[in-house]
């Protein structure tokens, strides 16, 4: 068996870990261990194991859909490329190319999201592009060029985790999010150093940890502020790393002196004697990392608060430096490559500015157009879904559900409801395939070849181990035909490894290189990080590969940071409360989030039985005391109410919630859809929604 089985990446999240396919002799394919790849060793989770459930002809779609007479009906590839080619151009001709919406996802391979970029700006020439990254990490990238230059996951390999001094995980349940780092944190406290995690609830994560830090939610800003005060105040700052390597000390020291330790226990519930606590087990040893996620990023001050935590890392001294440093667990399949290749409302491939006049005139010359053609920026993913049916008219939507993982999405599944054309690429009939005029049915990972960026910068290959059923086409494919039939005939390939060679010819010179990897080195190493310039430099009189190839680059700013001076900036932050806080009508805090069984919007794994024996459906996570005032006992019917909607599910009672909180997580549409609830308020910055703090009012709901 072992022969004959395909090395290749788990299509879920941002571990990617390594797997094999071997195929079945009823058809199909098993998933066998793969030991040799480090991030996971053999280890995978639930999802990942059952993943190739969903190849299963009797699970996914296998045929077009159009819409006719107001149902859905299977129709001919023909019909349905036709039809959608001549819906973009009538709406072009009568709105105009910025009447054509593009939505991407963090799930699709860099050659797909590459390809989509090249697609919306170059054929349909529409700045209205954007993807559903922005619900994920666009805080932490943010953060990250502010302070650093540039944004990459973990500035290091995951094997580095295990070896420094003390992790701090602010807002990230890997028990159920990653369940094979949690070996990494194991290890870490094995070899003598320690962990605290920064969580509202006590998760199977936090039930790990030296010292747990229950904050409010939406306080990790106040929090990060407090701990820096206290290391200035106890004489912690490492003066001659932040003389030599840092700017702007002297402000954000201001600003955190500000946020005095009872200022902070006040605000955020965490006590003093933790945040005391908490320096001497971030600053006693040698080195020490602090690794953000979606709970302190995805606030409308998300940007901010990373920032703060970075403050924490510079005036420490512990970044750019072996074992140390600020790192964010980035969240979807190809939550990196997803963001550095263009289908970010503001991007061009190779983590360039569509806003920088030389990135337009490098890209424009790989692209072979005029730099005057590519249009300018557009709107931010929250921003294009609550324009659609005002001046965005129709939408073409690959790799995303957002009538499940927007928010406010009773509202955006409304503004879906008003385009005059929707068209979805995708595996499974979705909520939001279910609205479309059009919907293409798309090959699947196991069924395709190409390039994924893990959250450590590791660009990988997944290969192709499984003929694709009848009916299905790869969403390259499907762009390839749309291009052509809107009269651009050339520069969109159907090969992957022919898109990715452009992909290395766009991103080179740019801050994500991938310039010197190749799907070769990538079947021969186990990954490769970027930036991975080419060796030499291929001119025009001599254009032959370099010899020496470059190693890639699996830790970052040890020698200097990213911007033009070398040094990480300081960025001056305070405290602010939430958009949204509680009054008497909307006492509680909803924050929201995941379990170990479901992924995202639930499109994939809702349809694997295992999964949903495992995680049935959605509940409301509430503390004892907050139940004994309701009411309510275990399995009852709540009602969670916000100022955007209602939302209703069964009560699970655990003191690990603080009881100001409840906790929903997101994965299923209909009466338990979390995101009825969600404030979409966005962060100045970054746009990301504040998918973890609103105000609602909780009851019981009337049976
Ligand atoms: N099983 C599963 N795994 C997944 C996914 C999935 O859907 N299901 N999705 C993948 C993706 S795309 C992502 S982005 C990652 C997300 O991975 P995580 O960030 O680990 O996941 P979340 O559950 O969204 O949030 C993490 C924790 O933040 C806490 N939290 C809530 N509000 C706050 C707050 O204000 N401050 C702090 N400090 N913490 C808070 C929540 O209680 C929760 O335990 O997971 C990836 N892995
Ligand atoms: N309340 C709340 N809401 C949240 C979050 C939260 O923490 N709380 N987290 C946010 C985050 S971090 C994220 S990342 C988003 C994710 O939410 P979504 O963007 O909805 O992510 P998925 O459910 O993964 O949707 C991917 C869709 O694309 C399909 N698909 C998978 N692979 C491919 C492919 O290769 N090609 C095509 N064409 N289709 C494919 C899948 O079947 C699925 O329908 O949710 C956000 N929403
Ligand atoms: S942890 Fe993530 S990458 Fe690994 S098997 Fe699970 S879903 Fe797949
Ligand atoms: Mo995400």
């Amino acid at each position: 068996m072992r022969t004959t089985s395909t090395p290749t990446h788990c299509p879920y999240c941002a571990l990617q870990c390594g797997m094999a396919l071997s195929p079945l002799p009823t058809g199909g394919v098993e998933v066998v261990e793969r030991p040799d790849f480090p991030v996971n060793r053999g280890a995978l989770c639930g999802k990942g194991r059952t993943a190739p459930a969903v190849l299963a002809p009797g699970v996914r779609l296998t045929s077009p859909l159009v819409r006719s007479g107001g149902a859905l009906v299977p129709a001919s590839w023909e019909e349905a490329l036709d039809r959608t080619a001549r819906e973009l151009t009538r709406v072009r001709s009568a709105y105009g190319a910025d009447a054509l919406g593009v939505f991407g996802g963090g799930g699709l391979t860099n050659e797909k999201a590459y390809a989509l970029g090249k697609f919306a700006r170059v054929v349909l020439g529409t700045s209205q592009i954007d993807y559903n990254g922005r619900f994920c990490m666009s805080s932490a990238a943010a953060g990250g060029i502010k302070a650093f230059g540039l944004d990459r996951g973990l500035p290091f390999p995951m094997e580095d985790i295990p070896r420094t001094g003390c992790v701090i995980l602010v807002g990230s349940n890997p028990a159920e999010t990653m369940p094979p780092f949690l070996r990494f944190l194991h290890e870490l406290r094995e070899n003598g150093g320690t962990l605290v995690v920064v969580d509202p609830r006590r998760t199977r994560t936090a039930e790990q940890a030296d010292l747990h830090l229950a904050p409010r939610p939406g306080t990790d800003l106040a929090l990060a502020l407090g701990l820096l005060h206290l290391v200035v105040a106890e004489g912690l700052v490492d003066e001659e790393y932040v003389a030599e390597r840092t700017v702007g000390w002297e402000d954000a020291r201001a600003t955190a002196m500000a946020h005095w330790p009872e200022y902070v226990e006040r605000i955020t519930g965490v006590s003093v004697p933790e945040l005391r606590e908490t320096v001497r087990l971030f600053c006693e040893p040698e080195a020490a990392m602090v690794l953000t996620a979606r709970g302190p990023e995805q606030q409308s001050k998300g940007t901010d608060t990373v920032g703060a935590w970075i403050n924490l890392c510079l005036a420490t001294g512990r970044a750019g430096r072996p074992l140390s440093g600020y790192g964010c667990l980035t969240g979807q399949g190809n939550g990196q490559g997803g963001r550095e290749h263009g289908q970010k409302a503001d991007q061009l491939p190779g983590y360039r500015k569509l806003d920088d006049p030389a990135a337009r005139r490098h890209v424009a010359e790989v692209w072979g157009v005029d730099p005057d053609t590519l249009p300018g920026p557009g709107r931010s993913a929250y921003e294009l879904l609550d324009a659609l049916g005002t001046d965005v008219k129709s939408l073409l939507l690959m790799g995303s559900n957002p009538v499940v993982s927007a928010p406010r999405a009773a509202h955006v599944e409304e503004r879906l409801r008003a385009l005059d054309f929707l068209a979805v690429c995708d595996v499974v009939l979705s909520e939001t395939a279910a609205l479309a005029d059009v919907v293409l049915p798309v090959t699947q990972w196991a069924e395709e070849t190409g390039t994924t960026t893990n959250l450590e910068g590791r660009v990988l290959l997944r290969r192709r181990a499984l003929t694709p059923p009848d009916g299905v086409r790869g969403d390259l494919e499907i762009l390839h035909e749309l291009a052509d039939r809107l009269g651009v005939e050339k520069g969109f390939p159907t090969e992957p490894e022919e898109v990715f060679e452009e992909l290395r010819r766009a991103s080179a010179g740019g801050i994500a290189d991938y310039s010197g990897i190749t799907y070769r080195r990538l079947t021969e190493e186990n990954g490769v990080f970027w930036p991975c310039p080419a060796a030499g430099p291929a001119s025009a009189t001599d254009p032959s590969p370099a010899s020496a190839a470059h190693p890639g680059t699996p830790r970052l700013f040890l020698d200097r940071f990213a911007t033009p001076d070398g040094r990480a900036r300081f960025v001056p932050v305070s405290h602010r409360p939430a958009a949204e806080e509680p009054d008497e009508e909307y006492p509680v805090l909803l924050t929201t989030g995941r379990v170990v069984a479901q992924y995202q919007s639930g499109a994939q794994t809702r349809r694997v039985d295992e999964l949903n024996a495992a995680a049935p459906g959605p509940f409301v996570e509430l503390h004892p005391r907050l139940a004994a005032r309701l009411g309510a006992s275990e399995g009852d019917p709540l009602a969670v109410v916000s100022r955007r909607g209602r939302a209703v599910a069964p009560a699970r009672i655990t003191p690990g919630i603080r009881p100001d909180t409840v906790f929903m997580p997101f994965h299923w549409p209909g009466e338990g859809r979390a995101n009825t609830l969600t404030n979409p308020a966005l962060d100045p910055t970054s746009r990301m929604p504040e998918f973890k703090v609103c105000a609602v009012r909780v009851e019981i709901a009337a049976p």
